[in-house]
């Protein structure tokens, strides 16, 4: 919400105004995490945490950025102590412009010249400005605000600069009838009297503001009852800071291990999430290409499909037209939207029909077995890359979250219903119930594979037919095939090498020791295998 809005409507509430001192993004949001009504921007914070007196030191642009900083990091109003503001009339004027624009809520200027001391600094020049030039600046202010609910503090530092009760009351009402929405008196008495004596003897309908730093022990409540309507706690943060950053740091020297301070720090995920990391996890995966720019595919498009009869007659399952784009053009497109634009095929029957644009298509023969026809595209395999069969159509969603996933070998497993088809790539995970029906939590799992292949026994998932491989994963995978092609023989439930499927070798490198994990979906795809799967594929694809 508009701060400035905020503002106003929080000061229509009964009750005393608490306004916490800060002087930057991140203290100016613990005053809103510590829960202030609002934030005040201080002159006397941000000069100290730049290491200079507050006295006009630091310039209004620097005074402003912290200011905004604030705006940016909280959701409450900010109220920017602007000292004198920052010379006459005329940079007032400036002032005004620049803290309305950069959404403060309210200003405060103070009656000191400029250049300005502390309120509280002893022994130093003090001179206050006189009252027809501070009433001038807080004419300057409402004549240049763009909007009515941008208010202004008018500040008198007549008290603190030991002129007296009368010249207080004189300075507070000139400024209430040149118009400021409140007016600051501000004392350095370590009692109240001072500002609830000015408060009993205020005549105007202007209401009060004070900041009870040396008056410390009066509640926010005595002081609302005493007349005042906003109260600052001014600079509690950066002492309370300071103390806190002095006793971790001569720890650390003392003790030269940072677990001395264990007790003494914040974990580091307390800063994290102060400073929004996990929006910006979120907004990274909303708004930013997903991280499919280094990973190739791997379509596996090579066999026929004599259960389809006619409709493969000319060309390959993964060129079959569903609502006016073949199943390799929607695996296509999948692929791109998550930023993965380097994709091979391996084609074999009908090889000649798959003609779309930006694939690389390796040959490969329509009887070999699907690792066979892998290593056709073997060159392909350098990298992290996603291979995938040729005739699944799956939610883009599935490529983002492999995309994210972590481990050598991933595979996607749908854990919705193992009742059923013959020829289903069955899968058993370590940690997955066995049984079938079992509904899981899309991306809430990743398991690790036990078993996998058309004929087990148990069974607790159903591979998709896709699988993210690692850079090391690829590598491993190849070596793997290496090894399998120089022993010959039976691999898994394949007579030999030149046979197997890709079950068949996900099997052999589980039997090798090696990790292969799943991470879960339920449904979100489907195969092509059947007339009726084809229908299956118009009917449901959005
Ligand atoms: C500030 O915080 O800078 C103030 C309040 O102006 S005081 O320091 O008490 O003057
Ligand atoms: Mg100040």
């Amino acid at each position: 919400m508009d701060g400035k809005i905020a503002l106003k409507e929080r000061l229509a509430k009964p009750g005393p105004l608490l306004v916490g001192g800060a002087h930057n993004g991140m203290t100016g949001k613990l005053v809103e995490e510590a829960g202030f009504d609002a934030i005040w921007a201080s002159g006397f914070e941000i000069s100290a945490a730049h290491c200079v007196p507050d006295a006009n030191i630091l310039t209004m642009a620097e005074q402003l950025s912290a200011a905004s900083w604030m705006v940016k990091a909280a959701d409450i109003p900010v109220i920017a102590d602007c000292d004198n503001g920052y010379g006459n009339a005329i940079n007032v004027i400036h002032m005004v412009k620049s803290y309305e624009s950069e959404g403060i809520a309210a200003v405060c200027i103070e009656d000191n010249v400029f250049p300005k001391r502390c309120s509280f600094y002893a022994g130093v020049k003090r001179e206050l400005a006189p009252v027809e030039e501070h009433a001038g600046k807080v004419k300057a202010v409402l004549d240049n605000r763009k909007s009515d609910d941008f208010l202004v503090i008018a500040r008198t530092e007549a008290l603190i600069a030991g002129w007296g009760m009368e010249e207080a009351l004189t300075r507070g009402r000139a400024y209430a009838d040149a118009g400021a929405d409140f007016v600051l008196v501000h004392s350095k008495s370590d009692k109240p009297d001072e500002v609830l004596g000015f408060a009993q003897q205020w005549d105007r309908d202007t209401p009060l503001v004070c900041v009870p730093t040396i008056y410390k022990t009066t509640t926010a409540q005595t002081l609302y009852d005493g007349g005042y309507q906003i109260i600052i706690y001014a600079n509690h943060g950066l002492r309370s800071g300071i103390k806190a950053q002095r006793e971790a740091l001569a720890t650390i020297v003392k003790e030269q291990h940072c677990s001395s301070v264990d007790h003494l720090v914040v974990p580091k995920t307390d800063v994290y999430e102060l400073i929004g990391v996990p929006q910006m996890k979120a907004d990274e995966k909303a708004f930013m290409p997903s991280g499919g720019a280094n990973v190739g595919a791997i379509i596996l498009a090579a066999g026929a499909s004599p259960e389809l009869g006619e409709l493969t007659a000319d060309r390959p399952k993964a060129m079959l037209d569903v609502k006016g784009k073949p199943v390799l053009g929607h695996q296509v497109e999948a692929l791109n939207e998550a930023g993965i634009k380097d994709i091979s095929v391996v084609v074999g029957y009908k090889k000649e029909a798959v003609d779309l644009p930006n694939l690389k298509t390796y040959a490969a023969d329509e009887s070999q077995g699907e690792v066979a026809s892998l290593m056709e595209a073997s060159s392909e395999l350098d990298g992290r890359t996603l291979v995938l069969y040729g005739d699944i159509l799956f939610d883009q969603e599935m490529v983002e979250r492999l995309l994210q996933s972590e481990g050598d070998v991933v595979l996607v497993v749908d854990r919705s219903n193992l009742k059923g088809r013959e020829n289903r790539d069955l899968v058993q995970t370590l940690n997955g119930e066995v049984g079938s029906g079992q509904r899981f939590l899309k991306g809430t799992r990743m398991d690790t594979l036990g078993r996998i292949g058309q004929n087990l026994d148990e069974a607790n998932g159903e591979w998709i037919g896709m699988m993210m491989l690692s850079t090391k994963g690829a590598t491993t995978l190849r070596q793997v095939v290496e090894e399998l092609g120089a022993a010959s023989g039976s691999v898994h439930e394949a007579d030999s090498l030149a046979t197997a499927a890709l079950t068949d070798l996900l099997q052999a490198l589980v039997d090798k020791g090696l990790t292969v994990n799943t991470i879960d979906t339920y449904k979100g795809w489907m195969e092509i295998d059947t007339f009726e799967d084809y229908q299956r594929a118009w009917a449901q694809l959005r």
